[in-house]
């Protein structure tokens, strides 16, 4: 049995001061360096997500003449608009500073084609094209998968529904996990909705622990 872990989208602008920033955005960094200090002990790869979007993006509202925080339809799928974040090479699409990102080893760019939104690390919104990242996860004979980033209620939960409909085992890392929450209960729904879909709900001590036992 294979894993790796996978950071959902630890950028700058879903962290505090950010152009999406997501409530306690930060506090997963310190999460995640652990879960990164406890895979790398051992041996498992590190792969991570970034959202890339040109600026021209349009699920930025700007761009759709449309009020950020409202809903619509881009090319034929149901859009929120977005304030103008994580755009290509900008500050705001870095990994947060304090990001342990030397440490990753593979980093899947998603949100490139203007033309449509991806959440999931895997595919597109309309799942029209495919990252890279399967086939990387493939190569490398990987089965599971430990996941935890922002935003909870987006690309952490439509990359964990995309890895158990494409066959891994899901370990979701929920403390590492915050969300956009447009509605208050969001991000618990995100969660039961993975858990119901097959992924295992655990904590990092519980990640960190199960991992000293399979040494
Ligand atoms: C995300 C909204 C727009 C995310 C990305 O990373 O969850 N959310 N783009
Ligand atoms: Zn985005």
């Amino acid at each position: 049995m294979k894993r790796a872990l996978l950071l959902i989208d630890l950028q700058n602008d879903f962290c505090e001061g950010g152009a999406l920033a997501v409530a306690q955005g930060d506090a997963t960094i310190n999460i995640a360096n652990l879960a990164i200090a406890a895979c790398r002990h051992a041996n498992i790869p590190v792969v991570a997500s970034q959202d890339w979007h040109p600026a021209d993006h349009r699920s930025f509202a700007v761009n759709s003449a449309a009020e950020v925080w409202t809903t619509g339809e881009l090319d034929g799928l149901p859009q929120v608009w977005w304030p103008v974040h994580c755009v290509q090479h900008q500050p705001g699409a870095a990994f947060h500073p304090e990001l342990n990102s030397a440490a990753i080893d593979f980093t899947v760019y998603k949100g490139e084609d203007p033309a449509i939104d991806s959440y999931s690390a895997f595919f597109d919104n309309g799942k029209r094209a495919a990252t890279p990242l399967h086939d990387w996860l493939k190569q490398q004979q990987i089965s599971h998968l430990i996941v935890m980033g922002l935003a909870t209620d987006y690309c952490v939960k439509f990359s964990v529904l995309d890895a158990l409909a494409l066959g891994y085992q899901v370990m979701l890392l929920a403390d590492g996990c915050r969300g956009v929450n447009m509605q208050p209960e969001d991000s618990q729904q995100a969660i039961e909705q993975m858990q119901q879909a097959g992924a295992e709900i655990q904590t990092l001590a519980q990640v960190v622990s199960s991992l000293q036992f399979t040494l």
